[in-house]
């Protein structure tokens, strides 16, 4: 079953980036949604209807929670996963995770799909078209990119780790952020800020970061590259023992995540 569902989340974001590229308008609507700066585009709206129609197609009946709310628009409602039935399938689906990249034409953006069962995802799919790089894990199979396998750096020195982050749409959080980045700065070898979570997440999976982290994310953000991070064999949390989730999402090599953790803990990367 994990197998068809990784299938179906592979031929999704496959549609869905080959649509965005193929069919961007010379210019595209752009409507906000928390801040300014908070942006969606007709784009992102049609390629969650489009991933919406994929799954349910393939798998009527399921759950879907999508960044953009559109899951439920041309197909039946399924996003509250109404009966709870164990073996229950969630699909978690950002269309355009880096939007503002998309926006600007900044090659640096990807469609994001995982499959959660039962509450627990179990498959993932993050697809980047502008480089053509698909990353796909099952839980417990290992990740891979255009399917051969890939994993995390060795890097064991968080003076030396390359580290990736992002800030918020909301300026009172970006100001916070960054007296959290000043204090990062001068401890790691340098910042990398992609401006998609899935594909940082992903950067790390395949050893081109060695660490990452960032406060504010949605679930549909990092829910598939979470899991190709770990199974790349990357330490994804939270602060303190508590699991990765939007008030802090931290992910490095096993040997770099504590000294981040601390790092981060004292700076306490986990409060606005
Ligand atoms: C983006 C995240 C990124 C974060 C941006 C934005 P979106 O998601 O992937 O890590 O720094 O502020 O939230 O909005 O492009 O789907």
């Amino acid at each position: 079953m994990i197998d068809r569902l990784l299938d179906v989340a592979v031929t999704a974001a496959r549609a869905a980036g080959e649509f965005l590229v193929d069919s961007r308008p010379a210019s595209l609507r752009v409507a906000t949604k928390s801040t300014p700066t908070d942006v969606v585009t007709q784009m992102d709206t049609a390629a969650e209807r489009l991933i919406a129609r994929y799954i349910h197609d393939a798998r009527p009946g399921d759950a879907i929670l999508g960044e953009e709310g559109q899951a439920s628009t041309d197909v039946t409602d399924v996003r509250a996963g109404r009966d709870g039935r164990a073996g229950r399938v969630r699909w978690l689906v950002d269309p355009i995770d880096g939007t503002v990249n998309y926006l600007y034409a900044l090659p640096q953006w990807a469609v994001s799909i995982a499959a959660e069962v039962d509450g627990v995802v179990e498959a993932g799919v993050v697809f980047d078209p502008s480089k053509g790089e698909l990353f796909a894990a099952v839980r417990g199979g290992g990740a891979q990119l255009n399917g051969e396998p890939i994993e995390v750096s060795g890097c064991e020195d968080l003076s030396l780790a390359l580290i990736g982050t992002g800030f918020g749409y909301d300026a009172r959080r970006r100001a916070r952020q960054s007296q959290v980045l000043t204090g990062v700065v001068p401890i790691v070898r340098d910042i990398r800020r992609l401006g998609a979570a899935s594909l940082d997440l992903c950067a790390l999976a395949c050893a081109r970061l060695d660490g990452y982290y960032e406060r504010g994310l949605n679930l549909w953000d990092y829910a598939a590259a979470g899991l190709v991070a770990t199974e790349a064999g990357a330490r994804v949390g939270g602060l303190h023992g508590r699991p990765a989730s939007g008030e802090l999402f931290v992910a490095a090599t096993p040997a770099v995540f504590d000294p981040l953790h601390q790092l981060l803990a004292g700076l306490e990367a986990d409060r606005d």
